[in-house]
């Protein structure tokens, strides 16, 4: 999904190398088409004007300008940006807390939570986890099957929930009956609806409040694009998220929402 922005600027740096000697107007050019291949991939624009502002005062400054190569030191500096802005820190899922911990899926209607549910708990198996795929989805009659579809497929139990039930009931007799099905970690399935809805932020919140989850991830559609930046703001906003999953990152989205969701929100993005 980067490829096409990396394919643009490994252009523009070839042309940067290329100058024996850079001035103000070469890397005025070069910034120009760094900014193009950024908006063409869907950036944000206030996230790309505050990054090439970010390159320019770095790259004007008298060290490159001397360099006997200057065009290389210009590319370092915009590596090293993209890299700060995706994020030097890594964070890790939250499991802290007494177990069993709790990781909640939140995101609206066809994001791809319950599909992120089963991927998820592979993950968390590989890292010596013992997962629990909690349906908490009532709403859309297929919506448990899908779940235990899932969960038969890949070896993780789930727990067994029926439509209509009350969903913070169904996280709470989940979380009681972890152990006995020999699990740590609770992945908890919510429901979406097509828009965000009070009705759905309360619910959320009240399984918030019973389970108290270590994380609360948001599972957002790459291909919304620039969307999922105000989606992720809104959702953080009442439930304080500790992440976002972008979905469907094998699609043709152009992955800008990911530099973007990194950039706007004190929450990781994770991909
Ligand atoms: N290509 C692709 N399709 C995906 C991916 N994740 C989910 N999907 C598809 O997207 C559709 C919706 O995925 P779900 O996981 O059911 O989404 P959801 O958020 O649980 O949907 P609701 O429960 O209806 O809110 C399904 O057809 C999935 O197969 C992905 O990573 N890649
Ligand atoms: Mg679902």
């Amino acid at each position: 999904m980067f490829e096409n922005l990396s394919d643009k600027l490994e252009s523009v740096f070839k042309k940067l190398r290329g100058h024996g000697r850079l001035d103000e107007k070469n890397i005025e050019e070069g910034l120009k088409e760094v900014r193009m291949a950024l908006l063409e991939a869907d950036v944000h624009y206030r996230v790309v004007k505050r990054f090439i502002e970010e390159i320019r005062s770095r790259a004007m400054g008298q060290e490159v300008m001397s360099s006997l190569t200057p065009g290389q030191q210009v590319v370092k500096i915009v590596n090293a940006a993209l890299t700060e802005l995706m994020g030097v820190r890594h964070e890790d899922l939250d499991l802290s807390g007494s177990p069993p911990a709790s990781v909640m899926l939140v995101g609206l209607q066809g994001s791809g939570k319950t599909t992120t549910a089963g991927k998820l708990a592979l993950w968390l198996r590989k890292k010596g986890r013992a997962p629990f795929l909690v349906p908490a989805d009532v709403y859309r009659p297929a919506a448990i099957d899908q779940l235990k579809t899932i969960g038969s497929q890949i070896g993780v139990p789930v727990f067994d929930s029926a439509p209509g039930e009350d969903p913070v009931a169904i996280c709470i007799a989940a979380k009681a009956a972890a152990f006995k099905n020999r699990c740590d970690t609770l992945v908890l399935d919510t429901a979406g609806r097509l828009h965000i809805d009070e009705e759905l932020m309360g619910e959320l919140g009240r399984i918030k409040e019973a389970l108290r989850p270590s994380d609360i991830l948001l599972v957002a559609d790459a291909m919304t694009g620039q969307d999922a930046v105000n989606i992720a703001k809104s959702f953080d906003e009442r439930l304080n998220i500790g992440g976002v999953i972008l979905s469907k990152m094998d699609g043709d989205a152009r992955g800008g929402a990911a530099l973007a969701s990194r950039s706007s929100s004190p929450a990781s993005a994770r991909s």
